[in-house]
């Protein structure tokens, strides 16, 4: 290979990853013994459970257990999601899904930037979970134009990151060396700095309207707020926790432990509290303390159809309108007693949630079907395929998020009892305006890895018609 030629995006974003999970570790060390623990959890239940070890060696996933799946940032104004949309672009990550969180009292609405095509994703998932406040949800109009004229003033791209990102969209990709440094510009934007942009008295403001909002505005860049390794057993990790001197959240966000895991799980521990310095004279006056940043865990399942889907809010507002998790999480027990009470309606064998199309399968032609094929053909519906056993269905995973569970995150970690009513409603149209594109449909991504698998096996094993 010519040293010009240009790296894969792929391969630039597990460079990328891999920079920021060290920057990560070293800036916030509890993250580590996250780590840690995870790993070794990971270990002990791929010696528990010979099959689910062997399952992912089969994919290919054992390698990469313990790597980072995703992380999250915030941003201030429309040109910075613009631009962020552009250098993950580089890294062969796009928008996909629109999250809004002022409904759960959160002041933003999020995209997440992943992988698309399936072998992106197994070669590195990463992804990055980007949220873009929402000014207009301030009410005080003064703080509002004051916060407008702070963030009107930053810049938070490095200029060479800029300039390589131009590069990539002009040549259609970097070299080996321009690779290298555009992770190391980009690095920069995702950075702490404990260097606030504005006094004291203005991040208290700032902070009294909405914690987020101080975050957000008050700093040179969006910091990388958090990154979340794979557990294979989210349960244990969330229990081991506090043995590691962690403090976790209150209760695992999701659905509740099943034999077929579907969608997400997600916990958090508690944001640390960080020396800041603010702008302005006297040391009483400048020094303070911030918290924004925290380690997450999560373990995913099954993509679920826009049924599945329904059913899975449904059963998830029941349970949390029939227990509601107070600040201090003392009744955590309850609400996951709830919870799994609830979903025993939701079908627990993949069987099932195929037969009534509650989630979606990957669709693969059997060693007996393909003998079939070739000793005189194969027919019959793909239900019947199933059942001869000449159509291997595997469940799709879920690559993306849930937002009551990531406003459950947000507001973990933002003191558990912020709670604020925005009437403002969800408005994709504005956030795909300031993106400069449409977001990614994450239904019809899954729909068209389940079909294209579904027409690749009956095509091997010679079935023309396509009945679904
Ligand atoms: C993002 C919280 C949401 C997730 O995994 O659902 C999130 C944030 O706190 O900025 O990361
Ligand atoms: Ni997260």
């Amino acid at each position: 290979m010519s040293t010009d030629a240009f790296v894969h995006p792929d391969e630039i974003r597990s460079m990328f990853s891999s920079a920021m999970s060290d920057m990560y570790r070293a800036e916030v060390p509890q993250y580590g013994a996250l780590m840690e623990l995870v790993s070794e959890i990971n270990q002990d239940k791929l010696e528990a459970d010979p099959k689910l070890a062997e399952s992912l060696e089969h994919n290919g996933e054992l390698d990469r257990i313990d790597l980072e799946r995703h992380g999250a940032i915030r941003l201030g104004k429309p040109e910075e999601l613009c631009n962020m949309r552009r250098l993950f672009a580089v890294m062969g990550m796009h928008p996909v899904g629109y999250y809004d969180l002022s409904v759960a009292g959160v002041p933003v609405h999020s995209t997440a930037f992943r992988p698309i095509e399936e072998e992106a994703l197994k070669r590195n998932p990463f992804r990055v979970f980007t949220s873009l406040l929402r000014l207009e949800l301030i009410e005080d109009d003064d703080l509002r134009r004051q916060a407008e004229s702070i963030l009107a003033k930053r810049d938070i791209f490095t200029a060479d990151a800029i300039k390589l990102i131009y590069l990539a969209e002009k040549n259609g990709g970097l070299t080996r060396h321009q690779a290298e440094q555009f992770v190391a510009e980009a690095l920069e934007t995702f950075r702490w700095h404990s260097d606030a942009t504005v006094t004291r008295e203005t991040y208290q403001k700032l902070h009294d309207a909405h914690r987020l909002i101080a975050d957000v505005v008050c700093f040179k860049g969006p910091h990388i707020n958090h990154l979340t390794p794979r557990t294979l057993d989210i349960d244990a990790v969330q229990q081991g926790m506090p043995k590691r001197g962690i403090t976790p959240k209150a209760v695992v966000e999701g659905p509740p432990a099943r034999s077929c895991p579907i969608l997400l799980r997600q916990t958090s521990f508690k944001a640390l509290e960080e020396r800041v310095n603010f702008v302005g004279g006297r040391l009483d006056e400048t020094v303070g303390t911030h918290t924004a940043r925290f380690g997450e865990i999560e373990q995913r399942g099954i993509a679920l159809t826009a049924a599945g889907r329904k059913l899975y809010d449904t059963l998830l507002a029941s349970a949390r309108h029939a227990v509601q998790i107070n600040a201090g999480g003392s009744n955590a027990r309850d609400y996951e007693t709830e919870l799994a009470e609830r979903f025993r309606a939701f079908p627990d064998d993949y069987e099932t949630l195929r037969a009534e199309k509650l989630a979606f399968f990957r669709y693969s032609p059997t060693k007996s079907g393909l003998n079939a094929a070739k000793s005189g053909g194969v027919s019959g519906s793909v239900n019947e395929l199933v059942d001869k056993g000449y159509l291997r269905a595997d469940p799709i995973i879920y690559e993306d998020f849930l937002p009551v569970s990531a406003a459950g995150i947000f507001q973990s970690n933002l003191g558990s009892d912020e709670q604020k009513n925005y009437a403002e409603q969800s408005n994709q149209d504005v956030f795909e305006e300031c993106l400069g594109a449409p977001v990614g449909d994450e239904l019809a991504l899954y729909a068209g890895l389940e079909q294209a698998s579904l027409t690749n096996a009956l095509q091997m094993l010679g079935v023309r018609r396509n009945v679904a």
